[in-house]
């Protein structure tokens, strides 16, 4: 390159530049437009003729990564949309979305620099990352306990963007909502207290909305799991019950079933049954009962004579973490079975009973020591 040819350049190069400061066109233009949309007349705003456009060769530089987006038709002087452009692949979260031309005219050389604000259009609804959430939340909970939720986005800028949440409405949770510098966090707040007993999962449905003209919505379905707390003790199906067992019954023979049921979940409903307050007594040592089951048997000598009638008293107690207990009777009835022989004990009602005694005159009495009396009569 000899010295003219050097300066020449820089010299093109200078007032290239010195154009574009003082001259650079801008256009705007909405993202998602169809391929063929005027943006504007490049002719008129650069003040020269369409013919002189075409006899320069105006073109806009092909090597420029924009390039594809846009074409003049030499003809008219129309700055056209020639493909698809899409702000949210072009520039993402920016604000601003500005793509920078270049376009060259020849004889004189001429380099004209453009710029184009794409402008965004509502076209993505907010969303969540998930379409389900799941929070577990103990039925203990305290009113004003809050559990913060999945962040929704939205692809768009600007008023286009999320701009609020709304919750479905239920009697259990409010919401609340901060707005920080680009997102926003929805908070769920109890208002009420939990039973899990009474409702276990609380369906809700959290929703985004942006800004937009319309608004466009993103949805998330919410389950509040209720965590169970061993708040509830086991409550026996009848506070009495009787049976009869008959004397002597052998060792093994089963009785009854007592029955507890508990309204809380896992082991805070899995019920233990027990003997209560009376361990190694007579009545403990004469039956035994079923831990899992609550059936109760024989297990020693069942005398009548010697007790007619037991009372036990049974526990049932859940395996929570502190445990719960309660407690019912059962009464045995022991049914008297004929095992004793019969002691006869004789009193002479007649020291001597005479020869023409008539039939029917009492002699003697007998009692037996069971429950049953006797005279003897001739
Ligand atoms: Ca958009
Ligand atoms: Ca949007
Ligand atoms: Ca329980
Ligand atoms: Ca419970």
């Amino acid at each position: 390159m000899d010295v003219t040819t050097y300066y020449s350049f820089w010299i093109v190069v200078f007032l290239s530049l010195w154009e574009s400061s003082l001259g650079q066109i801008v256009y705007s233009v909405s993202e998602e437009v169809n391929k063929g949309t005027v943006i504007g007349n490049i002719a008129k705003d650069l003040k020269i003729s369409a013919q002189e456009l075409e006899t320069r060769m105006f073109q806009i530089m092909p090597a420029g990564s924009n390039a594809k987006y846009f074409d003049v038709n030499v003809k008219t002087g129309s700055l056209f949309v020639n493909d698809r452009i899409d702000r949210e692949e072009l520039c993402g979260s920016n604000q601003k979305c500005a793509l920078n031309l270049e376009a060259l005219a020849q004889n004189p050389h001429r380099l004209y620099r453009l710029e184009i604000i794409v402008v965004d259009v509502n076209d993505n609804a907010p969303f969540f990352p998930e379409s389900t959430y799941v929070v577990n939340v103990t039925e203990i909970a305290n009113e004003g306990d809050r559990f913060p939720l999945p962040i929704a986005k939205d692809s768009d800028v600007g008023s286009n963007s999320l701009k609020d949440y709304n919750l479905s409405s239920n009697e259990y949770f409010s919401l609340d909502i901060h707005s920080g510098q680009k997102s926003m966090l929805a908070e769920l707040v109890l208002q009420k207290a939990l039973d899990r007993e009474k409702q276990a999962a609380i369906h809700l449905i959290l929703t985004a909305i942006d800004g937009g003209k319309p608004p466009k919505s993103g949805t998330l379905s919410i389950v509040v799991d209720v965590i169970d707390v061993n708040d509830n003790k086991p409550i026996f199906r009848k506070p009495l019950y009787k049976v009869k067992v008959k004397e002597n019954s052998p060792i093994g023979t089963k009785i009854i079933s007592v029955s507890a049921s508990d309204l809380d979940e896992g082991i805070n409903s899995e019920i233990q049954y027990s003997f209560l307050g009376h361990e190694n007594t007579d009545e403990t040592n004469r039956f035994t009962i079923n831990s899992k089951s609550g059936e109760i048997a024989v297990q020693g000598q069942i005398d009548y004579e010697e007790d007619s009638a037991i009372e036990l008293r049974v526990q049932a107690r859940d395996k929570g973490v502190p445990p719960k207990s309660t407690h019912c009777k059962v009464l045995i009835e022991v049914v008297d079975e004929n095992d004793n022989v019969p002691e006869i004990v004789t009193t002479p009602l007649l020291e001597s009973v005479k020869e023409d005694a008539k039939p029917g005159t009492a002699v003697n009495s007998v009692s037996f020591q069971q429950h049953c009396y006797n005279s003897t009569y001739l």
